[in-house]
Order: structure tokens, then C-alpha cells, then sequence
């Protein structure tokens, strides 16, 4: 019998074809690669996509992005019914489709929904994406074609950031309940919230409502400039980056790694810069100061800012909700000192990734996450939107503070633009400026290094990657290395977006983290199969 999805092996073999042999991997941000590489791959999600939607029954999404890495790169996501990252079981769907062959195809497809046993004559719909790379309308249209081959429809909400489309997904499938379903709908929900925080006037103490906003010359330059039309005069944006090549010495990405001033950005002292990433889903602060030192505030400095605004919040309104915070082995130990020891807010350690986080964060009724490298957001259980609600409507001021905070924020998944007027509306309740905010606790020095190795799934970790299990015997050169050093601490795990094996190191100085770094480095190479030059400096 001719398999139902005969049309999808045509138009695979005469407009995808199938580019490469080896092995893809549906990685922690879906796949990603060089850009001329993945018109298959995209045609094959969209197919994918089409398949998840009849089985969820529910809208699915698909992001065409490679976030922070350069304009030559690209990579696409799907985004599932409730805004979440792809279902686990669905990233082994994603793989073996992208791994057969073209005549594969439709029995890939039989197999994958007979294992999910799933309802075909749903009719599907997925929405689509993307940045601003030139290779993404074209990539778009590949998801479009896999998308109809299979009798889907198609939303194509065109340039748009990555957290907006997982917001639109997210309304429609629970039927607006979450908000309005449109771009137009977000900007208005967060907005509106926004300003009426700062009902009493945009300065407050030592805080001035004026950012410098570096847009990594990417969608989060358009898409402020939307915002800006619903913040009236609460905040003042200066927007920088927005029309030369995509992350290229500028967002967030190059910010943290490099801890520098972004480029195309006046280097003005004193004055808040925003960095946002390529697709808009990570957020930087940084500053000069008046010795003309350079700060960077990182998704630790942000993660603890919100938690301690909400903590008090929620102190004040007489709430008693569980407030904790989630962050990976990344976070800098001072980070995680400050909020255990000084706010009392429990801390938990998550995998890198966001859906890691996400999900462990559910554990708590109020749930902050972030990685520093500043990907993050809040979520709230039922329960506790319900009750803080409800509190808000009997006039409890805090609460109907908190309340209006919760709409600035997108739970659906971090939003660059949306933290950032998370974080304006905390230091501007505070009075402070980012000095203020930034003296809250001193980051530990560290340094990340990069390892090549022949094989890097011999690296091995548990305890949230903070401990490495294979291959035998690292972990305790590690510890022995990370002896010698006052407040020092290393570990390694295996990079899920690149080849590669990531180092992290910290130490009470700058000298020291580098010199742990580059030891744990050297350690690396040496027993888990380093290749090309060992690493012996920075
Ligand atoms: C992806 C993740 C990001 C993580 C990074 C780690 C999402 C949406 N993105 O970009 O959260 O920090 O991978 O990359 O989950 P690495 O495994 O190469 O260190
Ligand atoms: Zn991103």
C-alpha cells in the first residue's frame, strides 16, 4: 500500500534533498549549524511540527534562529502547545526524521505516529518565525512546504522574537486566557502593566528612567521599537545596533564572554546598557563607571534583583508563597552566597538549558530561573496567580503590586525585552540606580575555557553537571587542582550546542580563576582525549 505520506518523499528528494550523511543531533537549542546546510532539516520539521500538532491537537510552533551565534549560522526550535520546549520523546522524533534518508521519510513519519498513535485526521496548525538573518525567509518557506505536504496550515508570523512566539502559541491554545494572542496583544499586556507600576512618576531616588539599548543588530532592535510606542514617556530607549551585522561585537552574548563595552554603543559613563541577544531571549545590563571601569550584570545580578523585590512583596502583602530561585553551576558563587545567606531564598541547581530550569522551577509556588548568561524568567503556579489576584482585588496594595509585576513578566519563556522592564521596574520601585543594584554583592573573577577533544561524550556529570563522572579520574584532579585556590571551584561538561568541552573556573582573583581554568584545561586534554594544541593559556 502507497504510505499516506508518499507526497512528502517527492518533494523531499526534488526540493530538500537531503545534503549530508552525518549523524544530527536535536540538540538543547533544537539544530543548528551553518545556514546552507539546513533547508532539509527545516522542510523535515516542518513535517515534524505538523505531526506534533495532531498530536497534541493544539497549535504547535517553529522558530527559525541561531539566537547569539553569527549571521552565517542558523538553527531552528519547535515550541510545544503550552510554550514549553519540544517534549523529550518528540527530540528523538526530530532526530531519526532528520537522520533518514529522503526515501525514508514516510516511514519515519508511520513510525513516529504510530508511537505517538496519533489522531491523523486532526487538522494541523503551526505557527512559524524567525530573525533577521537573510537565510531565514528562505528557510521559513522550507518549514511552510513540510507543513502543507502533509495537509498542515500554516500562521507565518513572520520576523518576530523568539519569547513572542512562544507567548502567541501559548494564547492561542489556551484560548486567550494568558492574553490576546497576537504580537499587538503582547506588547499591550506588558506595556500597559509597565506603566501603571510607575504611576507616580518615571524618576524615583537615584533611579532615572534611561537606557541605552544595544539590539545586537537583530530582531530585538525592531521589536523595541514596537514597545516603545506603548511606553509612552515611562522609559526612555536610546536604540543602538540596529542595522549592522547580527551579534557581531555587540548583545548579550558578546558582552558576557567577552566582559566588554559593546561596540556601536556610545561609551558614556554612568548610563545603563541593555544587551540583548540575536533572537531576543537574553538580556545583559552594563556600565561604565566613573573611573571609566567597566561592569557587566549578568542573569545572576537579575535573578537576584527580581527574587528580592518579590520576596519583599510577598513579605508585605502577608502572602505565603514558596519563592525560590533556580540557577546552573554557572551561577557565580557569590550569587548564590548573596541569596541563600543574605535573602534566605532557597536556591536549586539546574542542567544548562532552559526547559531545565523551567522545569525546576515548577517545584515552587513562585519560581525565579536564570543562567547568567541572562536567559531567564518567573513563573507562578495556579495557585499562587489565583491568590495573588485575589488579594490584589481586596485592595491589598503589595498584591496588586505583585499582580501587575506578573504581567510584565512572559512566563512563557524568558524575554529579553520583557526582563528588562522587569528589572526597570524593580530598581525604579527601589529608587536605585545601577550602582546601587550593582553593589549588592561582588562576582567571584572566573574564566570559561574551551576544550577540543575526539570523542566529548567520554565527559560524563551528575549533580547538575557540577561533577564529572567519566572519564575516571578527572574529577579528582579537579578537586585536587581547585585545593590550592581560596574560594575556588571548576567544572567541565560536554557543550550541547558545539563540539567542544566547556571549563569554568572561579577564584578569589582574576590571576587565579584564569590559572585554575587553564589547569582543568590542560586536565581535560589529557584524559578525555584532547586533539590539536593543549590548552596552556588563555
Ligand atoms: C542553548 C540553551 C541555553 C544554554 C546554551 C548552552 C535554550 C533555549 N538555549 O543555547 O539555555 O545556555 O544552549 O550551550 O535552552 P552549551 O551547551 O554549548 O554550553
Ligand atoms: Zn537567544
Amino acid at each position: 500500500m502507497m504510505s499516506r505520506f508518499a507526497d512528502a518523499a517527492k518533494v523531499a528528494t526534488s526540493k530538500y534533498p537531503k545534503t549530508t550523511n552525518k549523524t544530527i543531533k536535536y540538540g538543547t537549542a533544537g539544530f543548528r549549524s551553518k545556514a546552507e546546510e539546513l533547508d532539509f532539516i527545516m522542510y523535515r520539521m516542518g513535517l515534524l511540527a505538523a505531526l506534533r500538532a495532531c498530536d497534541t491537537k493544539a497549535a504547535i510552533g517553529v522558530m527559525i534562529t541561531a539566537s547569539h551565534n553569527p549571521v552565517q549560522d542558523n538553527g531552528v526550535k519547535l515550541v510545544d502547545p503550552m510554550g514549553e520546549m519540544l517534549a523529550p520523546a518528540w527530540e528523538v522524533h526530530a532526530t531519526t526524521l532528520v537522520n533518514a534518508s529522503d526515501d525514508e521519510i514516510p516511514r519515519a513519519l508511520e513510525k513516529i505516529g504510530g508511537e505517538a498513535r496519533i489522531d491523523l485526521n486532526h487538522s494541523p496548525l503551526v505557527f512559524v518565525g524567525r530573525d533577521t538573518r537573510p537565510s531565514s525567509s528562505q528557510l521559513c518557506d522550507a518549514v511552510i512546504s513540510g507543513v502543507r505536504v502533509v495537509g498542515g496550515d500554516v500562521k507565518d508570523l513572520g520576523v518576530i522574537t523568539t519569547p513572542i512566539i512562544h507567548y502567541v502559541i501559548t494564547c492561542h491554545n489556551d484560548g486567550g486566557t494568558y492574553g490576546v494572542p497576537s504580537e499587538e496583544g503582547y506588547y499591550q499586556k506588558i506595556c500597559e502593566a509597565f506603566v501603571k507600576l510607575r504611576s507616580s512618576g518615571a524618576s524615583n531616588g537615584n533611579y532615572e528612567p534611561i537606557v541605552y539599548y544595544d539590539g545586537a543588530n537583530g530582531v530585538g532592535a525592531l521589536m523595541i521599537a514596537n514597545f516603545l510606542k506603548h511606553l509612552g514617556n515611562s522609559l526612555s530607549v536610546s536604540i543602538y545596533n540596529d542595522d549592522g551585522v547580527l551579534n557581531h561585537l555587540c548583545g548579550a552574548d558578546y558582552v558576557k564572554v567577552q566582559q566588554k563595552w559593546p561596540e556601536g554603543v556610545p561609551r558614556i559613563q554612568n548610563v545603563r546598557c541593555v544587551s540583548v541577544d540575536g533572537d531576543a531571549d537574553r538580556v545583559i545590563y552594563s556600565y561604565i563607571d566613573s573611573n571609566d571601569k567597566y561592569h557587566m550584570l549578568d542573569g545572576d545580578k537579575i535573578a537576584t534583583l527580581i527574587a528580592g523585590y518579590i520576596q519583599e512583596l510577598l513579605k508585605n502583602s502577608g502572602l505565603k508563597l514558596k519563592l525560590g530561585l533556580v540557577q546552573t553551576a554557572y551561577a557565580n558563587g557569590a550569587s548564590t552566597e548573596y541569596i541563600t545567606r543574605k535573602l534566605g531564598v532557597p536556591v536549586a541547581c539546574a542542567m544548562t538549558g532552559v526547559k531545565h530550569l523551567h522545569h525546576m522551577a515548577l517545584q515552587f509556588d513562585i519560581g525565579v530561573y536564570f543562567e547568567a548568561n541572562g536567559h531567564g524568567t518567573v513563573i507562578f503556579s495556579k495557585e499562587a496567580r489565583a491568590a495573588i489576584r485575589d488579594a490584589a482585588q481586596r485592595n491589598n496594595e503589595n498584591a496588586n503590586k505583585l499582580s501587575q509585576v506578573l504581567d510584565v513578566i512572559n512566563e512563557t519563556v524568558g524575554d529579553a525585552i520583557s526582563d528588562m522592564l522587569l528589572v526597570e521596574t524593580v530598581l525604579h520601585a527601589r529608587g536605585w540606580s545601577i550602582f546601587d543594584w550593582d553593589k549588592a554583592y561582588a562576582d567571584l573573577p572566573n574564566r570559561q575555557m574551551k576544550v577540543t577533544v575526539a570523542d566529548r561524550t567520554v565527559i560524563t556529570t551528575t549533580d547538575a553537571e557540577r561533577v564529572c563522572v567519566t572519564p575516571e579520574g578527572l574529577q579528582n584532579s579537579i578537586n585536587e587542582m581547585v585545593k590550592a585556590y581560596p574560594q575556588g571551584r571548576s567544572f567541565v561538561r560536554p557543550s550541547g550546542t558545539e563540539d567542544i568541552v566547556r571549563v569554568y573556573a572561579e577564584a578569589s582573583s582574576q590571576e587565579q580563576a584564569d590559572e585554575l581554568a587553564i589547569k582543568v584545561a590542560g586536565a581535560v586534554y589529557d584524559q578525555a582525549g584532547g586533539v590539536g594544541s593543549k590548552p596552556q593559556s588563555l
